[in-house]
């Protein structure tokens, strides 16, 4: 097929019911480049021959030499299906966990998804991943099984076990899918209950207009009642392609089905329905028969497909069989060159076969236009959850955002649709590489005008020199004209060169509705934007909005085709296509939501896999290029999915990444895209936390400690008149100006709560905003089901907090933190204070009860706040090396206020004022504290400790850090799990790297069917960089790991540690400093933060020597 014309791909966009907008995911190395290499190259974009080797869609460089995809990219293909034409917008992904984000963006933008697996490697964790991905979604995957080559020529499977191998890796398959199938069935159902549970209360909802009522009291059935067939990956249902996308061949059973059912006059639906699975071919009745495995017979699949192409293989790459080849060529119907078939690698001959009996674009795009869905199809469930941001629900969102379901529904390309484009990331683009900026051929006119202008120059020119030369008495008017020309010539060229050098950013985007045309004007919805609240306000787009909160109005300056390297412009696109859209750098950081009506809510965030956890501090190497970087940063945010960009405290320029190889591509494109200076990186930075543990029994030789540990603990903390100590490890601090006390104690959480405190996090936030929102008065929508999980976690901490120490626990947690949803408590347990409990909004919106403690919190709302605060800045750094705390529970034993009685030089103090109060039963103690001003007015003049408020907070933090310090502290390190795959013989070498970098072997197994183990390791992250070339470069590059963040894990050495009894003298020596990792870790820590480091910097003193050997 030629190239197919631009023109003719956008007529092919006005027609959304035959446009498929698909991307192709798997686990890394599966071969997603090089299949989307045949599929591009079937459109004649590519030579065929070069396919499976250019890998055309990596575009960068670095993609090239690393081998592996790290951005997604799209290109737009041609597909003619009998009469039919298909627009196919084809995204490819990356497969690396490091680059999981982009797979993120691809996918949403789709309505299908080609699901990859290695035929060797079988279902991955990146296939397990993606396929979730695609579940979450909503979009419809179909399966390559790639890469069949290899069980003949690496695993030299014969074709029947082939056949067995290939069943399992489709059993692996189905089996993701069933349990991300059951999950969907069960939350639906759950879904489902709330609805009519709602509508119950509600009563004003007909049954016959909720169709899934009944459903939902006869749900006991509802697994065996929803429809599932659809869903697995069966080849009969003809979801499946076998290909190897090196060798340019692949096939769905149909076409085999078809070939045979000519040759043996057997029906193509008998065929299609028996040729996978248990039945064979009894030759003699000419029937097809069941139970070929019982009766030792060959399955209709081996005999019928494998066996040709086993064959193929023997008689073209095993034996170089010339006249077998020969023959089978003949009976194939095919022709290849005469070069191909001289060729002395006979893989050149095997794919010019191969290409033609079996082309794998054509399996794989008739699959694709067959069994994908069009964007006409877009399921009304998917719109609702694109459309129910956050906590709201689809059905609780204005009427009129309610409509514009129909409109994506419709996918119109009418002028009275509403535009709907979702941007999923933005990237960035050379503005040499724009088309408008592209030089092209001159058309003949426009060489014959360009040659007309010269001409007319040259005249003008030779005109001006004569007259400067007859006419010396005008000569001011000739000199000039000379002089200013050249000058206005530079300023162009400068210009130009320097419009030539900027890059600007292209969004990639979809639209779901209406015609995108360029120049149009278009909402952008910030992704708190409350449609209701902007309803209310603005009514179309104009350039001069009225300020509705997270509502900006751009323009789209360009709209662009994305094929792949290259762009091409474009005037509109019609609904339902892939685009790019120049000229929102502007509006948009990341991803957006744009239309044209202001009903729309934007849609829910794009969910990420991974969490970046690497970060290194950035800076230039010559720090008057610091403005350069600031702006290459700014850049790189903009432009990575993933990437973050912050400032810490300390003033260091940090990038946080999601593994060691997407740093690595950030620091590239620093470098050479963003910011185009030197700039050196730190050594990554490892986060930790800080936590306490109960005290051990028995110390580092084993032996049981009994009571000195604790005294040993109890002497760090320096007691001074403000700061007092009780054994039990109850610290009590007053502030300076002595008007408060707290008494603060530390006990570590059980294991399972901070897990859960962790896990939970985004909850917590949704209790803390809709405590602040009550606190302000207003209320916050939550869902039932929001409601229902956070009465879920509460029980569930009730559950877990158990025993006298913890009793009514739950009930008396006052704040989270850091940050008001990390996973430490704060706990009220002042005798006497009574104030709201965290879940207290809670009750109110359940209805349940609303306590007359709500007058009494607002008066003493300014105090408890400045205890929060402390807790929440205690928190946020611990003593052992500044990191955040996790897992630790400040019980606060004590708090009292007392105002000093005698203020003499202020005849206004009121008698309350002098009053000693106790929180709990002050009446108007905010008057104090609360107004900073107003107590400053009073006694500003004296009070040199500042605004009280300030002096609890500083207060609350100190006792909290003391209360730590008295207990056993222990560091805690983020783990990554790894999987690695190896053969037996470099099995020894991948244990080797992994107990040299303190990791910890999980599980091994050999992996079915081959001869791979496959490894689950923890390995700290500290420990990770270069692990992964570490073992690649040690197993010859035949393992090669991928490291995911999994979870936290306290250091079981004690960073404070030092040798005391003989016992530990003789294990350990004196300095000891050998077995302690924790010590090692937060001194380093330390050293980057500039604290201080307690280490002796000469250890030994010796005369300095010449070291000569002679002497
Ligand atoms: N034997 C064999 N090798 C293949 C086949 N398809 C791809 N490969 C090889 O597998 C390697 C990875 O292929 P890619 O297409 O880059 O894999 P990918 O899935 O795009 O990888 P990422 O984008 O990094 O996730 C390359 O060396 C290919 O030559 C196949 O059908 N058979
Ligand atoms: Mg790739």
């Amino acid at each position: 097929m030629g190239h197919t014309s631009l023109d003719k791909i956008k007529a092919l966009q006005k027609n959304p019911a035959n446009v498929r907008n698909l991307c192709i995911l798997a686990h890394v190395d599966h071969g997603k480049t090089t299949l989307a290499d045949s599929l591009v190259a079937s459109n004649g974009i590519i030579s065929s021959r070069l396919a499976g080797k250019l890998r055309y869609l990596d575009s960068r460089e670095d993609e090239q030499i690393r081998g592996i995809t790290m951005k997604s990219s799209a290109i737009s293909l041609h597909y003619a299906s009998g009469e039919k034409d298909y627009l196919i917008n084809l995204i490819d992904s990356p497969g690396h966990v490091d680059f999981s984000s982009e797979v993120s963006t691809a996918v949403r933008l789709c309505d299908g998804a080609i699901v990859i697996v290695d035929a060797v490697e079988g279902v991955c964790p990146q296939t397990q991943a993606v396929l979730r991905q695609a579940w979450l979604e909503n979009i419809r995957p179909v399966l390559v099984i790639n890469k069949i080559d290899r069980l003949i020529m690496e695993l030299k499977l014969t074709s029947q076990e082939a056949y067995t191998h290939l069943q399992k890796i489709l059993e692996q398959v189905n089996a993701v899918t069933g349990s991300l199938f059951t999950s969907k069935v069960l939350e639906d159902r759950a879904v489902k209950e709330e609805r009519a549970e709602e509508d119950k209360e509600e009563g004003d909802i007909e049954p016959a207009e909720c169709p899934g009522l009944e459903q939902v009291y006869d749900w006991s059935a509802g697994l065996e009642d929803s429809d599932d067939s659809q869903l697995y990956f069966s080849p009969d249902q003809g979801n499946v392609v076998f290909a190897s996308a090196i060798d340019g061949w692949g096939f769905s059973i149909q076409q085999f089905a078809q070939i045979h059912s000519q040759r043996m006059g057997i029906r193509a639906e008998v065929l299609l329905k028996t040729l996978w699975g248990d039945f064979y071919l009894n030759a003699k009745a000419k029937k097809i028969m069941k139970g070929a495995h019982a009766k030792g017979k060959k399955p209709l699949f081996v005999q019928l497909v494998l066996d040709n192409i086993w064959s193929l293989y023997d008689a073209v790459v095993t034996r170089r069989d010339k006249e077998k080849i020969e023959k089978m060529m003949m009976s194939l119907g095919v022709k290849v060159m005469t070069r191909d078939s001289r060729h002395s690698d006979p893989k050149v001959l095997l794919s010019a076969i191969c290409s033609q009996w079996l082309p794998v674009s054509q399996a794989v795009l008739f699959m694709v236009c067959d069994k994908l869905p069009s964007p006409l199809d877009m399921t009304s469930e998917r719109i609702e959850r694109l459309m129910s941001v956050g906590a709201r629900r689809f059905h609780s969102l204005p009427l009129q955002t309610q409509e514009l379901k129909t409109a994506f529904m419709q996918c119109s390309s009418d002028d009275t649709a509403p535009v709907i484009v979702f941007v999923s990331k933005m990237f960035m683009v050379d503005a040499k590489a724009l088309p408008q900026n592209k030089q092209r051929p001159l058309t003949q006119e426009e060489m014959a005008q360009r040659r007309e202008l010269a001409r007319q120059r040259h005249t003008e020119r030779l005109a001006a020199i004569q007259q400067t030369e007859s006419g010396e008495g005008n000569g001011q008017s000739g000199s000039t004209t000379p002089a200013t020309t050249p000058g206005g010539d530079n300023t162009i060229g400068k210009v130009s060169q320097e419009e030539e050098e900027k890059e600007t950013f292209v969004a990639f985007a979809r639209v779901y509705s209406g015609v995108v045309r360029r120049g149009q004007k278009v909402f952008v919805m910030g992704p708190k934007y409350d449609p209701a609240q902007g309803l209310r306000m603005v009514r179309i787009v104009s350039a001069c909005l009225p300020p509705v909160p997270h509502l900006a109005c751009c323009t789209m300056d360009s709209l662009y085709l994305l094929m792949g390297r290259e762009l091409e412009e474009l005037e509109e696109v019609p609904s339902g296509n892939v685009l790019g859209i120049g000229g929102l750098e502007e509006c948009v950081l990341k991803s957006a939501t744009l239309s044209t009506s202001p009903a729309l809510p934007p849609f829910i965030p794009l969910n990420f896999e991974a969490t970046p956890i690497v970060r290194v501090a950035i800076e230039p190497k010559h720090p008057s290029e610091m403005p350069k970087l600031v702006r290459g940063m700014r850049l790189l945010n903009q432009a990575d999915p993933c990437a973050e960009v912050l400032i810490q405290e300390t003033g260091e320029h940090v990038l946080v990444t999601a593994g060691e190889v997407h740093l690595q591509r950030c620091l590239d494109d620093l470098r050479e895209r963003f910011a185009k200076i030197e700039i050196s990186a730190s050594k990554p930075i490892i986060p930790f936390r800080e936590t306490v543990i109960r005290p051990p029994k028995v110390d580092m030789v084993n032996e049981d400690l009994g009571k000195q540990q604790k005294v040993a603990v109890i002497h760090q903390v320096k007691e001074s008149d403000t700061l007092h100590l009780d054994p039990s490890g109850l610290v009590t601090l007053t502030t300076p100006n002595r008007q408060a006390t707290v008494g603060v104690r530390a006990i570590p959480l059980p294991e399972e709560v901070t897990l859960l405190l962790e896990g939970s996090a985004d909850l917590i936030r949704t209790l803390e905003q809709a405590g602040q929102a009550q606190r302000e008065g207003r209320t916050l929508d939550m869902s039932t089901w929001t409601l229902d999980a956070l009465m879920v976690l509460k029980s569930r901490l009730e559950v877990l907090l158990q025993g006298r120490k913890w009793r009514n626990a739950v009930d008396r947690i006052w704040a989270f933190g850091p940050r008001r949803y990390g996973p430490n408590i704060l706990l009220n347990s002042v005798e006497g204070y009574q104030r709201p409990s965290v879940w207290h909004c809670l009750e109110r919106e359940k209805g349940e009860k609303e306590g007359g403690a709500k007058a009494e919190a607002s008066a003493i709302r300014d105090f408890d706040n400045s205890v929060v605060s402390g807790f929440q800045l205690a928190t946020l750094s611990g003593p052992m090396c500044e990191e955040p705390l996790m897992g630790v529970c400040f019980s606060v034993e004590r708090w009292d206020m007392n105002f000093p009685t005698q203020r003499t030089h202020l005849d206004s103090v009121t008698e309350e004022d002098s009053n000693s109060l106790d929180a709990s039963v002050s009446e108007s103690p905010g008057e104090a504290a609360g107004h900073p001003e107003a107590s400053g007015k009073a006694g500003g003049a004296v009070d040199c400790y500042g605004p009280f408020s300030g002096q609890l907070i500083a207060a609350v933090k100190e006792a909290c850090r003391h209360a730590f310090q008295a207990k056993p502290q222990r560091l805690m390190a983020a783990m990554y799990t790894c999987e690695i795959m190896a053969t037996a013989e470099v099995l020894g070498r991948v244990y080797g790297v992994l107990g040299k970098r303190e990791g910890r072997v999980l599980q091994e197994e050999m992996k079915e069917g081959t001869e791979m183990f496959i490894i689950k390791a923890v390995l700290p992250v500290a420990e990770s960089f270069g692990f992964a070339d570490e073992i690649r470069k040690r197993t010859s590059g035949l393992a090669s790991p991928q490291l995911v963040f999994s979870h936290w894990e306290v250091i079981s050495s004690d960073p404070s540690w030092v040798p005391t009894t003989e016992e530990e003298y003789l294990h350990f020596g004196v300095k000891a400093d050998s077995a302690n990792q924790a010590l090692k870790y937060m001194n380093g820590v330390r050293r980057r933060k500039g604290l201080y480091v307690e280490e002796k910097i000469v250890e030994h003193g010796e005369k300095q020597r010449t070291l000569s050997k002679n002497k």
